[in-house]
């Protein structure tokens, strides 16, 4: 386990984006996109379903290491923006995972993302964004708070940060959708600062990931138990220096994102050790073919891609752009969409429960300090 109590882990020796194999997760990911839109492809075939995130956290990663021009030259950024408004469906107003797919809200919301990455969210027309805003707003029950992810009428906090973020992307977060998702997510806290999925549900570090980033969306962490929470999120740093998602589990990469992203919110990156963190990504790359695995020695695959290279750039750590730990997007992409959400400041002193109120005061590069 990390040490936290008192003094912070000695600063990393390891210069940012050393050891981080850049080119070759590039070539993984543009390799990838071939491969999934082959028809005979097994990763193509058992992925289909949500073709939309696996393309979000394609077109992400690779953000993550090259500049925008270069993601639409070599990820053909205008055959993508055509493929996601293929998936667009027309009778519910969202976007569906795939080509012939019903609307879901996780797919809604990498559509958006994707778009943003892409750089075409900003021209979107009012009418469609206004569809979209529709769709998505019609998901939050306005008495509980609670957010569907479709027509099935099944809830999850994921759903609520999905929710909270595709509004926000859309400039459609009104302060009601705003208060009636923090009111619910807030019933989903438990006893040891955490969030699960619903209320009663134990915590798991990703749904902590949705929760903390819904109310930071909306503008309002005050029901969070900041010092609880971080603990909790802590604890979570294994002997390898690998984090998981609850105790007694093994370490996953994917939990580098939602974890630092947490901690980044709650303005306390230096409750893990971060050295050890980023050997633990660096030991799960493919050194030969490229690409970031769950943990050393698996198979690679695009999500953990995304998180791994994600927490590195957390840690700064990447080389290249930084990520906002809100968004999951690139901090320029988040600026020029001017998003809003809400950070904890970071020094014991200050206290968790002074923060700053729907404006970014805190820089993600200070706040991953
Ligand atoms: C834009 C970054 C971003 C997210 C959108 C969809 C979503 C919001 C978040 C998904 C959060 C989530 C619940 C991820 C699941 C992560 C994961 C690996 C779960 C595995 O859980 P278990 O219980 O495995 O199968 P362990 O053993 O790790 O507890």
């Amino acid at each position: 386990m990390a040490s936290f109590a008192s003094a912070p882990p000695p600063p990393s020796s390891l210069p940012p984006g050393d050891g981080l194999l850049s080119g070759l997760h590039a070539g993984y990911i543009s390799s990838l996109s071939a491969k999934l839109s082959s028809p005979s492809s097994y990763e193509g075939a058992v992925t289909a379903h949500l073709r939309m995130s696996g393309v979000y956290w394609s077109l992400a990663a690779f953000s993550l290491l090259q500049s925008r021009t270069e993601l639409i030259k070599t990820m053909d950024g205008p055959a993508i923006e055509g493929w996601v408004w293929r998936c667009y469906d027309e009778r519910r107003g969202g976007f569906g995972g795939n080509e012939g797919h019903d609307a879901h809200l996780l797919y809604t919301l990498s559509a958006l993302q994707i778009l943003a990455l892409l750089g075409s969210l900003r021209e979107l027309p009012k009418d469609k964004k206004d569809k979209i805003a529709a769709y998505v707003a019609a998901l939050v029950d306005a008495d509980t708070g609670a957010v569907c992810g479709d027509d099935s009428g099944e809830v999850d906090t994921r759903f609520s940060y999905c929710a909270a973020q595709a509004l926000s992307l859309l400039g459609a977060l009104s302060p009601p959708l705003a208060s009636s998702i923090c009111r619910y997510v807030a019933r989903c806290r438990n006893f040891d600062g955490g969030y699960g999925s619903c209320p009663g549900a134990e915590s798991h570090a990703a749904q902590v990931f949705c929760c903390v980033g819904a109310l930071s969306i909306c503008g309002d962490l005050s029901s969070v138990d900041g010092r609880a929470l971080a603990f909790w999120l802590a604890e979570r740093q294994t002997s390898g220096g690998g984090l998981n998602g609850r105790p007694e589990k093994q370490a996953d990469v994917c939990y580098s994102w939602w974890i630092l992203s947490s901690l980044s919110i709650l303005g306390k990156t230096r409750y893990v050790d971060k050295a050890a963190l980023a050997r633990f990504i660096l030991k799960c790359q493919d050194p030969a073919a490229g690409g970031i695995a769950d943990r050393p020695d698996n198979v690679a695959d695009v999500f953990h891609t995304f998180f791994g290279i994600a927490g590195l750039a957390l840690m700064g750590r990447s080389a290249g752009r930084a990520i906002d730990p809100v968004y999951a997007l690139p901090t320029d992409v988040v600026e020029e969409l001017g998003l809003r959400a809400q950070v904890m400041r970071g020094s014991e002193a200050e206290g968790v429960a002074k923060y700053d109120v729907r404006e970014r005061l805190v820089k993600v590069k200070n706040a991953a300090k």
